[in-house]
């Protein structure tokens, strides 16, 4: 069998190049499904922060005048695509069009299922999984599958963004109608400036990527900060940049720990704006340091989001293949995760028996190994929280249905069963709080305005699913959830074009779409006084 590749010892990226951190501290990287420690990363602290910031902005001024900034949406646009040119496609999505290649949901819900692919792609995916994916792997824990399906999103969503930056060429002048002849008004559309952008380790390339190409699509220069617990597809991002020759300065990647490396791009004055995903602890205090400043931020935050099953579905085998999907995919660690189950009481029973011979079948392994369905979870901290989380439900007095353990045939790794949880009151914290973790806790309603109530009754509002054979109940439902996004007879879809964020305590701001660009500029004003030039 040939040796894995080599985890490549990496400085801090910026200015365009490679730099051990000031103080020549390192975080080992342990692999959260062996336990073995592969690798370290850079420490990086206030030192450092000030130099990348320094180098992103004369990156995006140069005496007075812009560089990046001021480059057409046309040339960012080639760079963005340089990069997605970098990332290899796999064949899961060979034969998409770029646009559409985001909507890889179904396969992996075939795959979470063990249907399998057409052969001749099945064969494919093996030969060309890409190193990315086999680094992401190591470091964070998920199916090797998923990690290619999450490069093709990265290639993607580069991909997409450079086709805004071409748009925005055509878009940055706008005029405006006026009622009165003496002024004329028009808005220019511009980069906000060095933005700051903390990242997750849930998706660790893919989320990054959801900040870097808007916003050096719109022309802002950044900082990159992505979780200490996996940074290494990042890192490789930064040598994707050196290779593809991006202007010194544009992107910047500093890896380290929250305080040391976070907490001082959030409060530099310096940094025009912030964007962040994790934790809505982090998210509060990231906010508190920008409002010092009067910092714009756009926040992606936690959830408890909740999938409603009427008894109307005529295909429940359907509808439970979308719960798994919505909460045990990536080992439930996704901020969308409809963590929260409804089903209506007369499924209930026959929902909950199939869902729990799934748990029962489903391949927990290695990632790397071949037909992988959940890995492990990212760390020794998280996979004890999750426990916690567990235990805490049991002696408030619900029932742990299945899971709830490591599953016996794994002697090491953070792995956990997915858990069902059943009995479960809303004043129990398995159901308030998110658990980020393959858990799905279970509540039985009788009529829509009950599941209604339950569904909302949650301080998170990223996302919600309703599951029903009647479609104008499915609508009716998708206005009274109060979330940013709702999906009907589906869980988790996440299309790079539709605006993708939340209300209450999963944050504000959108990502995605155009909505993610306009994260990234700031409007201006200009009107002229020309009665005089009339005469
Ligand atoms: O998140 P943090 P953690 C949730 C999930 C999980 C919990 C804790 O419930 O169990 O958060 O995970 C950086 N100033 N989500 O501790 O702390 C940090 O280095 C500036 C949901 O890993 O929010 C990392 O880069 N930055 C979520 C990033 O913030 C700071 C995804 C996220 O870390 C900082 C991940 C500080 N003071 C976890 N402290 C989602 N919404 O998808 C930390 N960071």
């Amino acid at each position: 069998m040939a040796a894995p590749p080599a985890i490549p010892r990496r400085g801090l990226f910026i200015g365009g190049g490679w730099r051990e951190p000031t103080l020549g501290r390192r975080i080992p990287v342990i692999n959260p499904a062996t336990e073995d420690t592969i690798g370290d990363i850079p420490a990086a602290t206030a030192e450092d922060v000030e130099l990348a910031v320094a180098a992103a902005r004369s990156a995006f001024l140069l005496d007075g005048g812009s560089r990046w900034a001021r480059a057409s949406g046309a040339t960012r646009a080639k760079y963005l695509n340089a990069i997605a040119a970098k990332v290899p496609i796999s064949c899961v999505s060979l034969n998409l069009r770029p646009e559409v290649r985001c909507i890889h949901v179904h396969r992996k819900v075939r795959r979470m299922h063990g249907v399998a692919e057409a052969p001749l792609s099945h064969r494919r995916i093996k030969e060309k999984i890409s190193y990315l994916a086999w680094l992401e792997t190591v470091d964070s824990g998920k199916p090797k599958d998923e990690a290619v399906a999450d490069m093709d999103d990265v290639a993607a969503c580069f991909e997409f963004y450079a086709g805004l930056a071409e748009a925005l060429d055509g878009k940055q002048h706008a005029p405006i109608s006026l009622p009165m002849e003496e002024f004329k008004t028009y808005v220019l559309k511009e980069p906000i400036g060095v933005v700051g952008l903390i990242t997750p380790w849930n998706y660790p390339l893919l989320m990054a990527t959801w900040k870097v190409a808007p916003a050096l699509a719109a022309g802002c220069t950044a900082v990159l900060k992505p979780s200490e617990l996996a940074s290494l597809t990042c890192l490789e991002l930064g040598a994707i940049c050196e290779e593809i020759g991006l202007p010194s300065g544009v992107l910047n990647i500093i890896t380290g720990l929250g305080p040391d490396a976070g907490a001082p791009i959030a409060s530099h004055p310096h940094v025009d704006k912030i964007a962040f995903t994790g934790s809505t602890a982090t998210g509060k205090t990231i906010m508190t340091a920008a409002a010092q400043m009067v910092k714009p931020v756009s926040l992606e935050l936690g959830g408890k989001s909740p999938l409603v099953i009427f008894d109307d579905v005529a295909d429940i085998d359907k509808a439970v293949e979308w719960a798994v999907f919505g909460c045990f995919f990536n080992s439930g660690q996704v901020c969308s995760a409809t963590s929260r189950l409804l089903l209506h009481e007369k499924i209930a029973e026959r929902f909950l028996d199939r869902l729990v011979e799934w748990a029962k079948n489903i391949k927990i392994s290695d990632p790397l190994e071949e037909g992988c369905r959940l890995g492990s979870v990212i760390s020794k901290g998280q996979y004890e929280k999750i426990k916690k989380f567990i235990s805490t439900a049991r002696s408030e007095g619900a029932t742990i249905l299945h899971g709830g353990d490591r599953p016996k045939h794994l002697g090491k790794g953070f792995f956990i069963e997915p858990t069902i949880i059943t009995d479960v009151s809303t004043s129990m914290q398995i159901w308030r709080e998110e658990v980020f973790g393959p858990v799905i806790c279970v509540k039985v309603f009788k009529t829509e305005s009950e599941a209604v109530e339950l569904a909302n009754d949650t301080h998170y509002g990223l996302a919600g699913g309703v599951i029903s054979d009647d479609l104008q109940r499915c609508e009716r439902i998708a206005k009274v959830i109060h979330s940013g996004i709702v999906w009907i007879n589906c869980s988790q879809p996440t299309l790079v074009q539709a605006p993708w964020g939340g209300n209450k305590r999963s944050g504000f701001g959108r990502e995605l779409g155009e909505w993610g660009l306009e994260n990234y500029l700031s409007v201006k004003q200009v009107t002229r006084y020309c009665k005089d030039e009339l005469y």
